[in-house]
């Protein structure tokens, strides 16, 4: 049994709030999101970071990248999005499973914090 929280989400042993799937990735909000809608985008397939990828997988992913970042257009109605990828814990990579972050920008007056990163 696997002990890569993502790896969950994409078996479905971790309950999560998807809003994409399909054979290669899946797209899920973040539990702990920094703003309303903020989105995390993954390959199905277990790879640590983006060294780890294949051009193959990479591909996969990114060319989904715009399709989710229009369905939080549309549901959020954001005045701007920060697309971003750590790699590394001295990246603030906290979980070892590739994944693109979607965080739709706000306003300052919308409570949220400008800072992309929760820690
Ligand atoms: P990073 O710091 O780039 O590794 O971001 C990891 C993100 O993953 C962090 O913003 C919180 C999110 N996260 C961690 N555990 C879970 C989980 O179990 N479910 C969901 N939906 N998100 C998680």
């Amino acid at each position: 049994m696997t002990s890569c929280v993502f790896c969950k989400i994409v078996e479905g042993s971790l309950p999560s709030e998807k809003i994409y799937e399909d054979e290669h990735v899946v797209a899920f909000m973040n539990i702990m999101p920094v703003t309303k809608g903020h989105v995390l985008l993954i390959p199905k397939n277990h790879r640590e970071n983006i060294y780890d990828m294949t051009e193959e997988e990479a591909s996969n992913l990114f060319a989904v990248a715009p399709k989710i970042a229009n369905i939080l257009k549309e549901e959020f109605n954001p005045a701007g999005m920060n697309l971003l990828q750590n790699n590394g814990s001295h990246a603030d990579q906290s979980v070892f499973h590739f994944h693109l972050h979607f965080i739709p920008r706000f306003d300052e007056t919308d409570g949220y914090s400008s800072n992309w990163n929760p820690k």
